[in-house]
């Protein structure tokens, strides 16, 4: 207890774990700790020991279209980044010859950035100041040590990390990060700024939910009314080149961008060019009298496409042709959340459809004939949010979803959603939005609250976003997203991401609401959020997610404190 910091607002207990200072302090003193986010696997580490880096230091490496470039951007940050520790690191100066060089060799030059591509490396800096030697599989690893290195240097004049061993590479294939560009309009320098801080943090895929209801800031060649005529405007929209520049941004960075045009829910700016093909676009998203689950999502109109119109499908083929085209990831990620019934009864068409004995099931399931194949098409693994199969209205039957092209994303109920997903055969990303949602929160689908959410002055002015518990970086960090799982069941767990939906987000706050959450699921997917003896391991993390934290806001990134400055002051 003496380390603690004691509060006695016991009202505000919710609150106390993250305002406490770093409970660790004696053992750090003697362990030193490494100060690298996320904690490598394995290392070694025996003597905590330093050297100077020349400032002639250089790094030697194969040329490779996307590591050459990395590799030049390390070493600048290398030589000039001088981070002043909060905490000086316990060392002893061994030497006074400094390190010359680091030797950075890859044994497969050519693989793409995929799924489940090896991002293991190992690195070893010699005390004696003889060269150093990053090892890995993958450009993609190489990537991942050499950011790892990059995180052993500090000081000015800089010192590195010597006497020191490391063997890394992921527990999770998939980390990621998603943001939706659609309720609120992100500069292409937010989306850089943004993946930039995800490499730092070993994730490896932007998630971007480019199009919802409110806008639909894309710019398509075979479709271009529908950003011209369905975005904020057009200095909020986002052409090819600016795709190509993301798109290359995150792979010089060894971060996939998995694009995301949501449908057939989520349309209603698709109504600006083509208000043919889409249903109750022009409805209050929650027409008076009705009934949860008829609210849904909340939108402007939320709009879901019509899967009775032969021209839908003529606009989509376009659509998902185009994005294919612009985004090489081979994930293609189709949305279909949150079918609202009340959307598609509304439309005439789809009124005569159900008196004929259809169901809204049938029309969903009818939709994903039609598209599902055409993705497949394109060489393309599709990703569903996991309504398609686990909503309780409106949903497919799985034999149109055969597993070995379909993942499904969990968002909706925790652990539960993911058992049922996997032990249905299906891959599973996990966002679940208790613990993974950064905006805010759950609570707008807890019971049937629409008599209050109707009252002038409710949440519902506020666009949708509910906002529930705060997720604190340590609800994050202690999440297991196997939980309840068995191995066979686990295995089908590619990952997750922490969601921002950005119905109360947009560049202002877009740093702080990310980082250092997002940096709590980078560790806990990467490295586990355990010890050796099966402890959750967030109280050693703090003072190195501090420490990462302060590291990340010099690189220009605005993550928000997790602690006062005092604590650092007062260790122990
Ligand atoms: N938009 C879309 C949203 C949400 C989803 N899809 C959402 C639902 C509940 C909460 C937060 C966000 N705003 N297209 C769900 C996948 Cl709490």
């Amino acid at each position: 207890m003496s380390s603690y910091m004691i509060f006695s607002l016991s009202t505000f207990s919710l609150y106390i774990l993250s305002l406490l200072c770093s409970s660790i302090s004696p053992i750090s003193a003697v362990q030193s700790p490494i100060n690298v986010w996320p904690k490598p696997r394995i290392f070694s580490w025996p003597h905590p020991l330093a050297i100077p880096l020349s400032p002639v230091f250089t790094i030697t490496s194969p040329n490779n279209q996307y590591l050459t470039p990395a590799v030049d951007r390390y070493l600048r940050q290398a030589l000039t980044e001088h981070h002043r520790p909060l905490i000086t690191p316990a060392v002893n100066l061994t030497s006074t010859s400094p390190l010359q060089s680091l030797a950075l060799t890859v044994s497969d030059l050519s693989t793409p950035h995929q799924h489940g591509v090896n991002e293991s490396y190992a690195l070893t800096i010699p005390a004696d100041g003889s060269s150093a030697n990053l090892t890995a599989e993958t450009v993609w690893g190489a990537m991942r040590g050499l950011e790892t290195f990059s995180q052993l240097v500090w000081g000015d004049p800089s010192l590195v990390a010597a006497g020191l061993f490391i063997s890394d590479s992921p527990i999770f294939e998939h980390r990621g990060v998603m943001l939706d560009t659609s309720r609120n309009y992100y500069q292409v320098d937010d989306l850089l700024r943004l993946i930039g801080a995800m490499s730092a943090n070993k994730l490896n895929v932007f998630h971007w939910h480019i199009t919802d209801s409110h806008s639909f800031p894309l710019v398509l060649p075979s479709e271009p009314n529908l950003a011209a005529k369905g975005s904020y405007g057009a200095e909020m929209q986002y052409s090819p080149d600016d795709v190509k520049r993301i798109v290359d941004f995150g792979l010089e960075h060894g971060v996939r961008v998995l694009p995301e045009i949501d449908m057939p829910g989520h349309t209603g700016s698709w109504a600006e060019a083509y208000p043919e093909i889409v249903a109750c676009a022009n409805m209050f998203w929650w027409p008076a009298g009705t009934q949860w689950p008829d609210r849904f999502a909340s939108e402007p109109g939320t709009g879901h496409l019509n899967p009775l119109n032969l021209k839908t499908y003529e606009i989509l083929k376009n659509v998902i042709h185009d994005t294919s085209i612009m985004f090489p990831e081979t994930f293609y990620h189709a949305g279909a959340d949150e079918i609202i019934p009340g959307c598609w009864k509304a439309d005439p068409s789809i009124q005569t459809f159900l008196s004929n004995n259809g169901t809204l099931s049938q029309l969903l399931e009818m939709f994903v004939n039609s598209t599902f194949p055409y993705i497949v098409s394109l060489n393309r693994t599709v990703v569903y949010w996991e309504d398609v199969l686990l909503d309780a209205n409106v949903k497919v039957n799985p034999a149109v979803l055969p597993p070995e092209k379909t993942i499904l994303q969990t968002w909706n109920n925790g652990p539960n959603n993911t058992k049922r997903i996997v032990a249905s055969g299906y891959r599973a990303i996990v966002s679940s939005s208790d613990f993974y949602y950064l905006d805010c929160g759950h609570g707008a689908f807890i019971g049937n609250n629409s008599q209050y959410a109707q009252q002038p002055g409710s949440d519902q002015g506020n666009g949708g976003s509910w906002c529930g518990p705060f997720k604190t970086w340590q609800t994050i960090y202690n999440y297991d997203i196997t939980y309840g799982l068995s191995e066979e069941e686990a295995k089908l767990v590619l990952g997750g991401e922490v969601a921002l939906w950005s119905e109360q987000a947009d560049p202002s706050v877009l740093d702080p609401r990310i980082w250092p959450r997002a940096s709590a699921m980078a560790e806990a997917l990467w490295s586990g959020n355990r010890d050796e003896t099966g402890m959750l391991r967030y109280a050693e993390a703090t003072d190195r997610l501090n420490e990462w934290r302060y590291r990340m806001v010099t690189r220009g990134v605005g993550a928000e404190p997790i602690q006062p400055l005092w604590c650092v002051r007062n260790p122990g």
